[in-house]
């Protein structure tokens, strides 16, 4: 690795001084609250906190004062209550799950798109993109940001995109192979798919180009990381992001591997104890909560991300000067992330109750099938249904599918129970059980 020269984008930025850091950060905090003082969801909140104008904000400390945003306000404000600009002036929407059917979405200026694709550019060049790289975006496009976000950046950085989507293994590895991929983007577990068609179909490793895969959208350890790069024979580099962040490329990996950098100029990140709010000792595990630093159409202020996580306090030998987090623990909150989709079993649980010929009890199982995750739904019916035609009962079942895939975009397996069938618990309801492996 000493020998390796280390790339950057934006070496001025990427190495500034944590005095300079912090005040584009002031600068960017105060522009924030000029935007937010423009919506109707955050003027009467950040009146509440004593906030009426951006001086009210005179040092980065007094983010203190700032309200949180939660996943329940964006559903609150949509889908226009975040807006702080002309609607004319949006050119772009993403959405991703709520915890209720209202999906989280976020809209974006020409600007703040050029921003968001700057930001994916330098992660990319971090961990050694280049234009020369022929890259294959096999992350699902259209509402989900994986898809187009990323892609916007690796354009700009000048790579040759081919945006193949999630899915149809088979054309990806002949695109692979034809156009000699050098770089692709998927779910961990879309890797470890991909590995196997690969063997499967009989390639040979010199058959294809690649040199390093970038991933994210769902947890992995470090183990999981190691056995794609064994298998692969490749580099691979976490991403983090969230749809409300703009999507990838929030934190990133540099060619060192160690922890992703977190591009302190572009977002304000702080780790809080999730009951106390207060900040959790340096190197300690506490609550992402991100303020964006430069959006023009939704501001976000204090963004509870519900993903656990600490920072990695030594420097990093890169010389960036952004500080780093360690891979994620888990969430404060019961969202499942299955196939790379956010899943609440909220979500679930609003399709049952809705339907009729459903009893009062259901259990909701994640687990592997391969190297996919499998989501089965085991749904408890009333007795009057039960003592139905098998006909209405498999109607009702396939209704019930048709239903939840509309609503969390993936096909669950619906299984029908008699009543009574499912464990009732005692006290809080137990209604998951994720028997996927931990790493
Ligand atoms: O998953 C954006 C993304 C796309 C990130 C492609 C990376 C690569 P959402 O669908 O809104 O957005 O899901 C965000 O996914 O709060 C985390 O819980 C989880 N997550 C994302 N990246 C990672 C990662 C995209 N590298 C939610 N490790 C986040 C662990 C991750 N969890």
């Amino acid at each position: 690795m000493a020998e390796r020269e280390i790339p950057f984008r934006d070496r001025a930025i990427e190495t500034a001084s944590r005095a300079e850091i912090e005040r584009v950060q002031l600068a960017g905090l105060k522009r924030q609250i000029a935007q937010a003082l423009k919506t109707d969801f955050y003027r009467g909140r950040l009146a509440s906190a004593g906030i009426s104008s951006p001086d009210d904000i005179r040092t980065l400390a007094d983010i203190r004062k700032l309200p949180f945003t939660t996943k329940g306000d964006l559903r609150e404000a949509y889908p226009f209550g975040l807006l702080a600009v002309p609607k004319e002036e949006v050119v772009r929407v993403h959405a991703s799950s709520g915890t209720t059917g209202t999906p989280t979405v976020i809209y974006l200026t020409q600007r703040d798109l050029d921003v968001a694709s700057d930001t994916m550019a330098r992660s990319l060049a971090a961990a050694g993109g280049t234009r020369h790289d022929v890259v294959q975006n096999m992350m699902t496009y259209g509402l989900f940001t994986g898809g187009l976000c990323f892609h916007y950046g690796a354009e700009l950085l000048g790579a040759m995109v081919i945006p193949t989507s999630s899915g149809n293994t088979l054309r990806q590895l002949k695109f692979m192979k034809d156009f000699g991929t050098t770089m692709i983007h998927a779910t961990p577990s879309y890797l470890l798919h991909l590995h196997a068609a690969i063997e499967e179909e009989g390639y040979r490793r010199e058959d294809l180009k690649l040199r390093m895969a970038i991933t994210g959208a769902e947890p992995h350890s470090e183990e999981l990381r190691q056995k794609i790069q064994d298998k692969l024979g490749i580099e691979v580099y976490n991403c983090y992001g969230m749809s409300e962040l703009n999507g990838p490329g929030v934190a990133f990996e540099c060619v060192f591997r160690k922890g992703m950098h977190v591009w302190e100029d572009r977002y304000i990140f702080e780790l809080l104890n999730p009951e106390t709010f207060e900040p959790v000792p340096e190197g300690e595990t506490g609550e992402l909560v991100v303020t964006i630093l430069c959006r023009d159409a939704m501001p976000l202020i204090r963004y509870r991300t519900r993903d656990l996580t600490r920072f990695i306090p030594e420097p990093c030998p890169c010389g960036r000067t952004h500080r780093r987090i360690a891979r994620f623990t888990g969430r404060t909150d019961d969202m499942l992330i299955i196939n790379g989709v956010n899943v609440f079993p909220s979500q679930i649980e609003e399709v049952l109750l809705k339907a009729k010929g459903v009893g009062a009890n259901y259990f909701i199982i994640v687990e592997k099938e391969g190297v996919l995750d499998k989501l089965t739904v085991q749904v408890e019916i009333t007795p009057e249904t039960f003592a139905d035609d098998a006909r209405v009962i498999n109607a009702l079942r396939d209704r019930l599918k048709s239903e939840m895939s509309a609503l969390i975009t993936i096909n669950p397996i619906v299984e029908i129970k008699q009543p009574g069938s499912l464990p009732v618990s005692e006290g809080k309801a137990k209604r998951v059980d994720d028997r996927r492996p931990k790493d």
